[in-house]
């Protein structure tokens, strides 16, 4: 095997992020929801890196693509290297997207070495991570992990489109989805390189850090009905104005949010009806995101949210749905992966440190870890921005980071010969 520097690894990782992010449905922004063009695009393209490196490579009927190389022989348990290729609206360059290159220099640099390799190696680029287009839950990995949950397929986007009928067109295969689950020990451990997307790191000066677990969390849609009337006419104490009631009902998870030192809570869509300069709003749709470190937080959240909107609701004579369509619970990374990254980080003899990180952003490792032992490694970006078109990070760290990843799984194959596994 080529020695591969941190300074390569960085330049080769950095090309390919060009390369994958020329795939976008908004010119001049990177958006690339699930199942869309720009979906299907960078799908292909990191399907025929894939093959490109000699994986046996393909999309799975959930629309992830999956390559694999046998170990010394055929069928073992796989070390899966990924993360996704879906974004938010108007995204970073790296959030998801250097996970899955990552995985792509890790295959390249072992392919010569994996008739000798205790165990498969797999690379995914899972597509649903976001969550942004349907109201699913971290759905291609869970997938592989939980099981799909097939009344996924019912939800509709902003246009009405259900997952189903853009799955189908994607390419994806509804019927296949059951079949996704994974055997218990078939991947004998998921590593997950990302982004921290929060300012640790970079306060502390470390490029790489290791988490420890990811916050749990909710996602909810809510739909709050009033009545439509004269913005002109209609006296303040006669109106039932779903816009307001909403509004009290975003202070109100934010205020949630505050009673808990480590906790957040969002608001991220706004959508009201009709939607007229001169119309009272006579409803309204938004989106809550409420999340903390303990399950036990999130709960008491949840019972609040509950709580104030009705209160707020039968105070302003409007109605409120809620329809909690993600449920996170705070997920621990497997023990023994992150001591395997830990001595990854040693092993490249750059003398980092090893950082105990959790996560407040969610991922695919959330899920993973519901069946396999799972594990991220997180490296530093400017200012910890994410979700921004702002974000960014060095093709230094970048090269440090793949590193690091590349010798955690030679670590992991060294544990297993001497196991004799
Ligand atoms: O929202 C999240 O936590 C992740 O970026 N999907
Ligand atoms: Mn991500
Ligand atoms: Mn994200």
């Amino acid at each position: 095997m080529t020695i591969q520097t941190p300074a390569a690894l960085g330049a080769r990782a950095f090309a390919e992020l060009a390369a994958l992010n020329r795939f976008t449905d908004e010119p001049g922004k990177l958006t690339r929801l699930y199942l869309s063009p720009a979906h299907r695009a960078a799908a292909d393209h990191v399907l025929a890196r894939m093959r490109a490196i000699g994986l046996n490579a393909a999309m799975d009927a959930a629309g992830s693509v999956i390559g694999r190389f046998e170990g010394r022989t055929p069928g073992l348990p796989a070390v899966m290297v990924g993360s996704h290729i879906d974004t938010v609206k108007d995204g970073g360059a790296y959030d998801g997207n250097l996970g899955v290159v990552a995985g792509l220099l890790v295959a390249e640099a072992l392919a010569p070495r994996m008739a000798s390799m205790p165990f498969a190696l797999e690379v995914a680029a899972f597509g649903d991570e976001e969550n942004v287009r349907f109201p699913t839950n971290i759905s291609t990995s869970a997938a592989l992990a939980s099981g799909y949950e097939m009344e996924w397929l019912d939800g509709k986007d902003a246009d009405g489109v259900t997952l189903r009928e853009a799955l189908v067109a994607f390419g994806g295969d509804p019927s296949g989805l059951a079949a996704l689950k994974r055997p218990a020990g078939s991947i004998a451990a998921y590593i997950e390189l990302h982004i921290e997307q929060g300012p640790v790191l970079e306060a502390h000066d470390e490029p790489v850090g290791i988490v420890t677990a990811i916050n749990a969390q909710i996602r909810a849609r809510i739909r709050v009905t009033g009545e439509a009337g004269h913005a002109g006419t209609v006296p303040m104490g006669m109106r039932r104005d779903a816009l307001m009631a909403a509004a009290e009902m975003a202070l109100a998870l934010e205020a949630a949010a505050k009673a808990h030192p480590d906790a957040v809570g969002t608001v991220g869509v706004l959508r009201p009806e009709p939607g007229a300069t001169n119309v009272v709003p006579s409803a309204v749709s938004f989106t809550v995101d409420f999340r903390a470190p303990l399950d036990e937080t999130v709960r008491l959240m949840d019972e609040a949210v509950e709580r104030e909107f009705h209160a707020i609701a039968a105070r302003r004579s409007v109605t409120v749905a809620i329809d909690r369509y993600a449920r996170l619970a705070a997920t621990p990374m497997a023990p023994e992966l992150q001591a395997a990254l830990e001595r990854g980080i040693a092993r490249t003899g750059a003398n980092l440190a090893a950082r105990r990180i959790p996560s407040g952003a969610g991922h695919d490792a959330m899920t993973m870890a519901r069946a396999f032992p799972a594990a991220m490694l997180f490296v530093r970006n400017e200012k910890g921005i994410s979700h921004s078109p702002l974000e960014n990070m060095t093709e230094a760290d970048a090269g440090i980071a793949v590193k690091v990843m590349l010798e955690t799984v030679l670590e992991i194959a060294e544990r297993h010969a001497a196991r004799g596994a």
